[in-house]
């Protein structure tokens, strides 16, 4: 009977580690392997020129929801979440970097923590009620070359110089493209190759100038944001025409709600984006990391990181969302 019941521990610890190990990030997610990232066509590639995946979360707003954040979360996310990239939407009106430059600080502590996790991590100037690029691009180029200062040489870093602009005025000829060369020079006199992505008009999903008129650096990719309550074939049509036209997508926000960032779960739909985004090989990240009482939050409405480490805790959204990221595709 003694021998029985130790051969059946020994299978059992002998089971749980393969699972353990089953759940591990696998060494081609890193950055040791990766490297430099580098755009090709419309494909995102590795420093070996193998077209590579970025697949992750994004923050909520660092000032309501950074306590969050932290190098165990991020490895948890890592290890059995399968994230190869996070996302710091470091927001610059709603208490963000304007009025509270401290913000900063939080923004570089989760980079230091991506990069000891040898995860790559996006650097988002997220904008939003500030609709215009250009309203704060002198914060923007401050902010941009101390952060490429202090991390030129990490592979890690992804550089996104506006989240969304937005309002009917705000174009991509007269507005946002002027903005994103200024920005893309000043941090490649810095980080001479770092991938930079770029916001387009209407809250990133109108394509039409960028089509005729992108701008000629290497290493650029174009922000591509939806919500799949709101957003559906008109935009999945729309897309599939800008990658015909050769223009690299990077989902680099989208979520399972309305575009107010609630009222869903859209299974469906989100299915159905990604699918599609899984035939072009598109990067994506989704919103948000919070435990705000919104659909779109991956964490139970006030339950802090539980749901992190503990499925029972995690939102519909957030169990939705665990579950595409754990299917290597
Ligand atoms: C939303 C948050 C919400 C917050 C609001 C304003 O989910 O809790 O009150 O911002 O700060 C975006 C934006 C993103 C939005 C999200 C959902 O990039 O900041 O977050 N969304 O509305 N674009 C389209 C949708």
């Amino acid at each position: 009977m003694k021998k029985i019941i130790s051969v059946l521990s020994l299978l059992l610890i002998l089971l749980t580690c393969g699972c353990h190990k089953e759940l591990q990030t696998e060494k081609n997610d890193l950055v040791s392997y990766n490297g430099n990232l580098q755009v090709n066509g419309i494909n995102l590639q590795n420093q070996y020129g193998e077209n590579f995946r970025l697949k992750g979360i994004s923050s909520h707003n660092l000032y309501w929801f950074g306590d969050l954040i932290s190098y165990d979360t991020l490895k948890e996310l890592r290890d059995n979440w399968n994230i190869n990239v996070f996302r710091i939407a470091m927001y610059t009106e709603e208490e963000g970097y304007i009025n509270n430059n401290n913000i900063k600080y939080k923004v570089v502590n989760i980079i230091n923590a991506a990069i000891k996790l040898d995860m790559y991590v996006i650097v988002d100037w997220h904008i939003l009620s500030d609709n215009d690029p250009n309203i704060y691009i002198e914060e923007a180029k401050e902010f941009f070359s101390e952060i490429a200062t202090l991390y030129k040489d990490k592979p890690n870093i992804i550089y996104e110089i506006c989240n969304e602009p937005n309002g009917e005025d705000i174009t991509w000829n007269n507005d946002i493209k002027p903005y994103a060369e200024t920005l893309i020079s000043t941090i490649r006199e810095i980080d001479e190759d770092a991938i930079i992505i770029v916001g387009t008009p209407n809250y990133c999903q109108d394509f039409d100038e960028v089509v005729t008129n992108p701008v000629y650096y290497k290493n650029i990719m174009y922000a591509l944001h939806f919500y799949t309550g709101t957003h559906k074939d008109k935009l999945i049509e729309h897309i599939r025409f800008v990658l015909g036209a050769n223009i690299p997508i990077f989902v680099s926000e989208w979520g399972t709600s309305t575009a107010n960032g609630n009222d869903g779960v859209f299974f469906e739909e989100s299915n159905k984006w990604l699918e599609f985004l899984d035939i072009y090989n598109i990067s994506w990240i989704n919103w948000s990391l919070s435990d705000k009482n919104e659909s779109s939050a991956i964490l139970q409405p006030d339950t802090g990181i539980l749901g992190i480490f503990d499925d029972n805790y995690l939102s519909t959204s957030g169990k939705y969302i665990k579950n595409k990221l754990k299917k290597k595709s």
